[in-house]
């Protein structure tokens, strides 16, 4: 029988329901086909692996009666049946991510660079501009680290909530109201993870709009909830986070994954609390199943018992649903089977028509590649080795366009050797194929291109003639604001940014002038921090997150390496965060406050910019460009910064830096030494000392790490002095050597050198507490001095002995 309540609600009549509980199953088992299907095409080599919605498909059935337009998720690899159900993914685009088709209209996700199963929708269109994303349903492009989805989710859900209390220019877009719920769905092993827990408490005191779902199979590949999880229930576990009468917290609904009709009950009142009064729901939904075991890369027969694969072949949500259908007199078992033969039917077309259409321009190709056969074969008097490479060619199975790139490759460098050979065709071709493939594989790692920064129209910084140095902290406070005034949609937030307005007081006041919602403390909590951020810029908010020291970046690393880097890149431009992250570092005192983890960042972290501005006006000149580019980025401040003098900035909050330009602080002919942060005063002090016998050094700021010197400015400098010393206080072979890197590869340096570029950077262990501490692990002005000494010896052992 429909649950009376539910007519009521849905205010429908039973030929409407039925109607849609049909569509519901036929979903169900066009997911399922999709599925068994997907995995045999693994197994057949042609997909290099599969990872399906198997046993998940009911509540996500039930959940996509609840998830409206303006509606976003962030969710996990089983969630296929929901985007089935919202007409967002194809089967062929399934089987077109299997076969990692490069093709963005075939294999919408990712364009072929995820793996199937991660999904996304576009808030972009294709010249970068935003969609109406209130007037559609919503995905937040997906990872595979189990939890990473977690901290996302609580900036979409925040973004409700900011919406409802703030006007912005551009709410119309994001947000009715803020009536838009984040839809969480997370695997019960995957609630094992930090992040579950660090995003679970947050939401609960914020009380967002969130719906949570946690499809629990009882497993996490082999691993059961015995060994994941108290009490082997996460709703159990997680019981004191219930609100009661007297106090706020979470909504948590307990509800069976096989049982239709207590699933929609649950959606539903879960969508009702959540999207009215803003309050986060857990729904744990129990007794789901694996049919198919967790992925193509193994069988679950090694561990499951034969009593629990029993089991899950009664409990099969697909199965239950099938005979409450046919028991509540919703279909006769005849019409059941058409439905699951036309979905075999329908999904086997959809395989084939994929497959053709992956590999026919593959094959195309190879045929082009063929026609220039003969011609090759006669300018190199047919030499053996093209038949070898041909015939290989001929034989490879699975030909992808590596197979002909390769075969490319190899001919190009055997006809080296006949200079007169006809093959500038051939050349022509495999120089477009080569560039059409590997724009399909490496574009949109940064939203803006070199070619954006180098056009990027500086406003010049001014200052009054007669102003009077302050400290550093008041310079940058004061640009908060202006930025604060100028965009309506900035917020910024962090562990003591609120109320006394930062540890260092940069943003001394922001909050009583702007509002609690704009300024915001947090919970001492980096990875949800950073997931704030994200999730907000993801809809249309301009978030600066902070995180108090850069020593504590590392609890937030994993988030910002595997989302926030990624984003553009992963989604090929349908999705943005353009996230800025402000932190200060480097020198100060004590092992977890004087941290410079530059070159772990730098590895970690390519897709977003990390910036080093010396002091608080360069930072807040690039904080005022960032906010005119959507460009993720990171801004360490000096730490010991803040109490330094600097001439305050008449046009706070308007004047801009170039970002990937470098500084000349101090013209030399003799050496040229880079740096950047706070090393940079030593190297300046020290460079004034060194004048005093007789050497000119040409200091260089850095400044931008990524991006690097886009100008190429310090190769001129290095013409002029033929030596180099890089600087830094990150461990030896950290920033300094991605510097020499960036130098020797990209700026061509080696020759210009007159002797070998010298790396000076901190010791490989932390840098210890006091002075003596700080004197001995990283760069001192003694030690600044005796390396440009050293290598002016070198050239000149008379003038500067040792
Ligand atoms: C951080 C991280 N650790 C390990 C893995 C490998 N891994 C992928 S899925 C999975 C199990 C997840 O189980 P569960 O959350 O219950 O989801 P299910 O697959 O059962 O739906 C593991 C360990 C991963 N992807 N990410
Ligand atoms: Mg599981």
């Amino acid at each position: 029988m429909i649950s009376q309540k539910l007519e009521e609600d849905h205010k429908i009549n039973f030929t409407a329901f039925k109607k849609q509980v049909l569509e519901d199953y036929k979903i169900a088992v066009l997911s399922r086909q999709c599925s068994l299907l997907g995995r045999r095409e693994v197994f057949s080599g042609k997909g290099k692996f599969g990872i399906f919605g198997d046993g998940k498909e009911l509540p996500q059935l039930a959940m996509n009666r609840f998830f409206k337009n303006g509606d976003f998720r962030s969710g996990y690899y089983r969630d296929q049946t929901l985007l089935f159900a919202q007409g967002l993914l194809t089967v062929e685009n399934v089987f077109a991510a299997l076969y990692a088709d490069l093709d963005i209209e075939r294999e919408p996700m990712s364009g072929g660079r995820q793996m199937g199963g991660h999904f996304v929708t576009a808030s972009r269109d294709k010249e970068g501009n935003w969609l109406s994303v209130i007037d559609q349903k919503n995905h937040s492009g997906d990872i595979s680290p189990t939890g990473s989805q977690m901290p996302r989710l609580l900036g979409l859900a925040q973004a409700s909530k900011v919406y409802r209390n703030l006007k912005t220019h551009n709410d119309d877009l994001f947000s009715k109201n803020g009536n838009e719920i984040a839809w969480g769905t997370i695997g019960n092993a995957s609630t094992s993870e930090g992040m579950f827990f660090e995003t679970l408490n947050a939401a609960g005191v914020m009380q967002v709009p969130m719906v949570i779902s946690v499809w629990d199979d009882e497993y996490g590949i082999s691993v059961s909830n015995k060994d994941q999880t108290v009490k082997e229930s996460i709703s159990e576990a997680l019981k004191g986070f219930q609100r009661t009468d007297d106090t706020t917290g979470f909504e948590i609904i307990t509800v069976k994954g096989w049982d239709y009709l207590a699933l929609i009950e649950a959606y539903q009142f879960a969508s009702k609390v959540a999207r009215k009064d803003h309050v986060p729901v857990l729904v744990h939904v129990t007794e789901l199943t694996q049919p198919l075991g967790h992925s193509s890369s193994g069988s679950h027969e090694r561990y499951k018992s034969k009593k629990r694969l029993d089991w899950e072949k009664k409990y099969d949500c697909n199965s239950k649903m099938r005979s409450w259908l046919i028991t509540e007199g919703f279909a006769k078992e005849s019409e059941l089977i058409q439905i699951e033969n036309n979905a075999k039917k329908s999904v086997q077309a959809s395989r084939r028509k994929a497959w053709s259409d992956y590999t026919t321009p593959i094959l195309k190709e190879k045929q082009q590649l063929l026609n220039f056969s003969d011609v090759l074969k006669s300018s190199t008097h047919n030499d053996t080795q093209l038949h070898v490479i041909f015939s290989t060619l001929d034989e490879t199975l699975d030909l992808g366009y590596k197979d002909i790139i390769s075969a490319g490759r190899k001919i190009n460098i055997l006809l080296a050797k006949y200079p007169d050979a006809q093959a500038k065709e051939f050349r022509n071709w495999l120089k477009k194929l080569t560039s059409y493939v590997s724009e399909r594989i490496s574009s949109h790692l940064y939203t803006v291109s070199k070619k954006d920064l180098l056009d990027f129209k500086v406003t010049p910084i001014k200052f009054n003639k007669n102003s009077t140095p302050v400290d550093g902290r008041v310079v940058i406070r004061d640009n908060f604001e202006a930025l604060l005034k100028k965009h309506d949609n900035l917020l910024i937030f962090g562990e003591d940014v609120g109320k006394i307005g930062d540890v260092n007081q940069g943003l001394e006041g922001l909050q009583n002038k702007f509002g609690s919602l704009r300024i915001s403390d947090t919970g001492i909590r980096e990875a949800t921090i950073a997931g704030q951020g994200i999730g907000m810029a993801l809809r249309g908010l301009r978030p600066i997150a902070e995180i108090q020291y850069l020593d504590y970046i590392l609890y937030c690393i994993q988030i910002l390496s595997d989302d926030l880097a990624s984003m553009n890149y992963r989604t090929i431009g349908k999705q943005i965060a353009p996230l800025i992250i402000r932190t200060r570092g480097h020198r100060l005192e004590g092992i977890w406050h004087s941290g410079s983890p530059m070159g772990g960042m730098i590895h970690l972290l390519r897709g977003i910019h990390i910036l080093v501005p010396r002091d608080m006006t360069q930072a807040a000149g690039f904080y005022n460009t960032l906010l005119q580019i959507e460009q993720p980025a990171i801004v360490i401040e000096c730490l010991n910064g803040y109490r330094l003098k600097e001439i305050p900035p008449s046009n706070p909050g308007e004047f801009t830096l170039a970002l990937g330009r470098i500084e000349i602080l101090s013209e030399g002919a003799d050496i040229t030494v880079v740096s950047y942060g706070s090393t940079l005063r030593i190297v300046e002090v020290t460079a004034k000392r060194l004048r005093q016998i007789g050497i000119h050094v040409e200091v260089i700021d850095i400044q931008s790490l990524i991006p690097f010197d886009l100008n190429e400015d310090i190769r001129d400098s290095i013409t002029k002095t033929n030596r180099l010393l890089i600087v830094d206080e990150d461990v030896p072979g950290g920033a300094s050597s991605y510097i020499l890197q960036q130098l020797i590869e990209k700026q061509n340096i080696f020759s210009l050198l007159d002797c070998a570029p010298k790396l000076l950077s901190a010791k490989s262990h932390r840098p210890a507490y006091g002075g003596d501490g700080d004197y001995f692990s990283k760069p001192s002005e003694d030690d600044v001095f005796e390396a440009v000494y050293n290598i002016m010896h070198e050239a000149n052992p008379f003038e500067f002995p040792i």
